[in-house]
């Protein structure tokens, strides 16, 4: 069955649910955006996980569009699912490896037995994703997946992207 997908403003760090997505980059060792706040506020037990994860499976990186998970440190949630979104380029359709994004994040959530996940938009900050593309495939994927993930939920910082995920999540162009 699909999870029911609820869209909500707010900082992903905060949320409480089994786990929480982070828009991370190939080294898993932080950067800004989600990624950086995910760090701040979990913690270094995070860091020290990414740290094995990267030296144990992924030598060279997690590969774009795939997803790995680690406990959550000091955050309210119990995981976090660390996921590579692609660049935004104009000339080049790489919304598969987005839309893997969400799809191999609700896999590991499933592996984990996570019922609630928080994801945030994926590749629409540093990575230039254009926001309601982004919004469109990450809604298409997680409204169309079979999973046991029960409540995903799309975390939008602000005001304004919230006002466009609405709008596309009520299919107004
Ligand atoms: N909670 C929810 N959403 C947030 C938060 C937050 N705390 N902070 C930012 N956003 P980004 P990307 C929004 O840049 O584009 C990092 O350096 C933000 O407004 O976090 O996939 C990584 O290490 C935007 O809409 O992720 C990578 O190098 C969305 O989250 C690179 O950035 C995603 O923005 C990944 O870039």
């Amino acid at each position: 069955m699909a999870a029911t997908t609820e869209l909500v403003q707010g900082d992903i760090t905060g949320q409480r649910v089994d786990a929480i997505v982070n828009a991370a980059n190939h080294s898993l060792l932080g950067g800004g955006g989600v990624d950086g706040a995910i760090h701040r506020r979990g913690g270094p037990d995070i860091l020290a996980e990414c740290r094995r994860i990267r030296s144990e499976q992924y030598p060279d990186g997690l590969p774009t569009g795939e997803a790995v998970a680690t406990t959550a440190g000091r955050l309210p949630a119990r995981w976090v699912i660390h996921t590579v979104g692609p660049t935004w380029a104009k000339t080049k359709d790489k919304s598969p490896l987005l839309r893997s994004c969400y799809q191999r994040s609700l896999a590991v959530a499933d592996q984990l037995g996570a019922r609630t996940v928080a994801f945030p938009l994926v590749s629409a900050g540093v990575y230039r994703w254009p926001k309601d593309d982004a919004v469109r495939q990450a809604l298409s994927v997680l409204r169309s997946s079979d999973t046991a993930v029960e409540r995903a939920v799309l975390v939008l910082f602000d005001a304004a992207t919230l006002a466009i995920a609405e709008r596309v999540a009520a299919g107004t162009p």
